[in-house]
């Protein structure tokens, strides 16, 4: 069975990051290490939030997996709290490389949504983030965090492409996004969730994957309901697990977006607080075929 570290913080409230990870990882038959970057009493789009930084104690929990000789088949990155976690997984990331040059790095670089970075993030995550980028096989940003990685105005971005009918002229705009993109990493790219919302009857979802620069696929999904925290989440996480397990990209990033379109379905019909995330769990049999 394939092991993959799950680096991400394990908030209590609202099922976003680990909470969400872990048993959609393990549903789908991969082995989820957890290695907590802060916990926190829920996730922070709740009004009252107790953190407890973690960052002291990474140093030695890596140190103890390389005491032990484990070996990942995959390091899935999240949350980071706080700015000194990004070095010391710069070199968990180097010795599982040096352990196993299979190893598959995805980043999803969590720090800001609709334009807006989370509390507590700062233009010093973005710097970090960079730096991860560099060590990454995948890089799933949303398009905020697409734009802040690469210096380019969202809210510009998001009118063009809400202004565009063609895919052919969508195309050329985030061409010139994935391509600044690719300076960032080396690995391939998924911008995820980006809304369409262009006179159609039906509301969509973007999600553009680049393997190679100048290469562009669109994975179009309806929109099935209000964004929710712990989405993106739930996206890396399905990703990750498909890909060791065998699948392509494209079909790995087709899945996801299926079952995070069906879980934020099944939570407004369900009329789940948003703050709450989606309903999942009683969805995880879809995701076994
Ligand atoms: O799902 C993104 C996320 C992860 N972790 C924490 C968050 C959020 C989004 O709000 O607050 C702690």
């Amino acid at each position: 069975m394939k092991k993959l570290a799950v680096i991400n913080d394990l908030s209590g409230v609202g099922r976003s990051s680990l909470s969400i990870q872990l048993p959609v990882i393990s549903s789908l038959a991969v082995t989820a290490c957890p290695v907590p970057t802060a916990i926190l009493s829920s996730h922070t789009a709740f009004k009252e939030v107790a953190i407890v930084n973690f960052k002291d104690h990474l140093h030695d929990f890596f140190n103890a997996w390389s005491k032990n000789n484990f070996i990942f088949d995959g390091i899935l990155i999240g949350y980071l709290g706080d700015t000194k976690e990004h070095t010391l997984i710069l070199d968990f990331i180097k010795e599982q490389k040096d352990r196993n040059p299979e190893l598959r790095v995805i980043l999803d670089p969590v720090m800001a949504d609709n334009g807006r970075l989370y509390r507590h993030m700062t233009d010093k995550h973005i710097e970090a983030m960079r730096s991860l980028a560099k060590l990454a096989d995948l890089l799933t940003p949303n398009l905020t965090e697409a734009a802040l990685l690469t210096d380019f105005d969202y809210e510009g971005i998001r009118e063009t492409l809400n202004e565009l009918r063609l895919d052919e002229a969508k195309g050329m705009v985030l061409n010139s996004l994935l391509s600044a993109l690719h300076h960032i990493t080396p690995g391939s790219v998924i911008v995820s969730g980006i809304e369409e919302d262009n006179g159609a009857s039906e509301r969509q979802l973007l999600n553009v994957l680049s393997e190679t620069d100048r290469d562009l696929r669109f994975i179009r999904n309806p929109r099935t309901g209000m964004g929710r925290p712990g989405t993106g989440d739930l996206f890396s996480a399905i990703i990750s697990a498909k890909l060791l397990n065998g699948l392509d990209h494209e079909k790995a990033c087709r899945s996801a977006a299926d079952f995070v379109g069906l879980a934020i379905k099944h939570s407004e019909e369900l009329n789940v607080p948003v703050t709450e995330g989606v309903q999942f769990e009683d969805l995880l049999w879809h995701l076994r075929d």
